[in-house]
């Protein structure tokens, strides 16, 4: 992309409604706009990174056997009757009455219509276990929307719902979920830490949390810290066992401020107790048949009995993703990317843009890096240099070339690691070559 092409509107100035760091680079970086409390237009460069966080997030979940699809944002309130949760939901939920007086909804999470669904064509355990997923916005009218796209009120966010004739194969999906959420978060650079959760209006006996550590995270967590040091799962067989990946982290203490308990915390050696802020990225639930009793899904199992399935959903907040990863990884410059999600991978710094031997390298260089798919922006305009490093600080690229007319005199470019602010002088070939390999190793 070249920036003379692009659609990169970056401001100079804080502004004063951001608070966090991620918001404030957001902002400044022309990712997102308000255009109503927490409601946000995806500007170019935010919409590249959450498109390519909602394909990682996509792409674990295929490999766990997860099904995609895609239900509507609009809802009929009949089926929330159903469920009994038209009223247990509250004020969160926007209420929408349609030209013929029908009541509907924008939803705020699935697992009513996706039980709908399941019940209108799933009838027997030959069937099962079945895993649905979708990535669709969602809405909830939060009573303070904050901290920008972290708690918005329309947010992007990716649910799984699971099928299962019983409560022990049930649990055999909930494990998949799990082990699919540590490789997905590990994809997109962070340490997220599994905690022991409160399943809210969602339901249900067994819930975790998945939190990135923050200091400006909303919760308090309190862990043993050997769950920082566990390596991703990886590679998994998921018809496996995967109690090996699970059960090992489910047995250190790990609680956020809601459910701590002090007593269990004090009981873990002194040098690996944690404690820390969080924000909370992802939240798993098991909730047996809440949904599927008042809807009445049953499917016939291998006893030719009817069994009321039992269920689980499983919710990564993509579009807060985008924002909790820059709190993970920022500087007093601006946001540091990980490569996975970096919305370009190399920017080109062009020095002198009425130079045209700065012009020819960096034409070689964009079209070398395009080839191999390393997705350049050069930066092209005629801004002083000044305001070209600071802007590609800003935006946090994985790496920066810069080239300007007293180097190529002396047959050199420099690139720069955003990360570690290392600086190499390489030819302009071996540039290319060093971050080519830097993005296809
Ligand atoms: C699980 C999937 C659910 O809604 N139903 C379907 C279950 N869980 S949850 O914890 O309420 O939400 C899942 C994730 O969505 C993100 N999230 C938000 N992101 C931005 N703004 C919000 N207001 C917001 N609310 C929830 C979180 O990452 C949460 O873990």
């Amino acid at each position: 992309m070249r920036l003379s092409n692009y659609f990169m509107p970056v401001l100079k100035e804080t502004p004063a409604d951001a608070t966090i760091a991620s918001h404030q680079y957001m902002l400044r970086a022309g990712m997102v706009r308000q255009q109503s409390a927490g409601i946000y237009a995806w500007l170019p460069l935010g919409h590249r990174v959450l498109k390519k966080i909602e394909q990682i997030v996509r792409e674990e979940q295929d490999k766990a056997g997860a099904v995609e699809m895609l239900m509507p944002t609009i809802q009929s309130a009949d089926l929330w009757k159903e469920t009994g949760r038209y009223d247990a939901y509250g004020p969160e939920m926007l209420r929408i009455t349609d030209r013929g007086d029908r009541e509907m909804l924008y939803g705020p999470t699935n697992e009513d219509m996706i039980t709908d669904i399941f019940r209108s064509y799933v009838r027997s355990y030959k069937s099962l276990p079945l895993m649905l997923y979708h990535i669709q916005w969602k809405f909830r009218d939060e009573r303070r929307p904050r901290f920008g796209v972290m708690r918005g009120r329309e947010f992007l966010m990716k649910d799984t719902y699971s099928f299962d004739i019983d409560e022990a194969a049930a649990r055999k999906s909930y494990y998949k979920m799990f082990v699919a959420y540590l490789n997905t978060f590990a994809r997109l650079g962070i340490q997220a830490i599994p905690v022991k959760a409160d399943p809210g209006p969602i339901g249900g006996d067994l819930s975790h949390e998945f939190v990135i550590l923050a200091e400006s995270g909303e919760s308090g967590v309190f862990c043993h810290s050997d769950l920082l040091e566990m390596a991703a799962p990886g590679e998994v067989d998921f018809d496996s066992d995967l109690s090996d990946h699970v059960d090992k982290r489910m047995a250190l203490y790990a609680a956020t401020d809601e459910k701590h308990d002090e007593a269990a915390f004090a009981a873990i050696p002194k040098d690996k107790q944690m404690s820390a802020r969080g924000i909370e990225v992802g939240h798993i639930f098991y909730f047996g048949d809440k949904y599927s009793g008042p809807m009445k899904a049953d499917v016939m199992g291998s006893d030719g009995k009817p069994h009321t399935i039992m269920g689980g959903s499983y919710g990564i907040g993509v579009s807060r993703l985008v924002g909790a990863i820059i709190e993970a990884s920022h500087d007093e410059n601006g946001i540091v990317w990980p490569k996975s999600v970096a919305p370009f991978g190399v920017g080109i710094i062009n020095l002198k843009s009425d130079n045209e031997d700065t012009n020819a390298v960096c034409e070689t260089l964009y079209s070398q890096l395009s080839k191999a798919g390393v997705d350049p922006l050069y930066d092209d305009s005629s801004d002083r240099g000044g305001v070209k490093f600071s802007r590609m600080d800003l935006i946090g690229l994985p790496f920066a070339v810069t080239v300007g007319p007293r180097g190529i005199k002396e047959g050199v470019i420099e690139v720069k690691n955003r990360a570690t602010g290392e600086r190499q002088s390489l030819t302009p070939d071996a540039a290319a070559k060093f971050l080519i390999s830097e993005f296809t190793s």
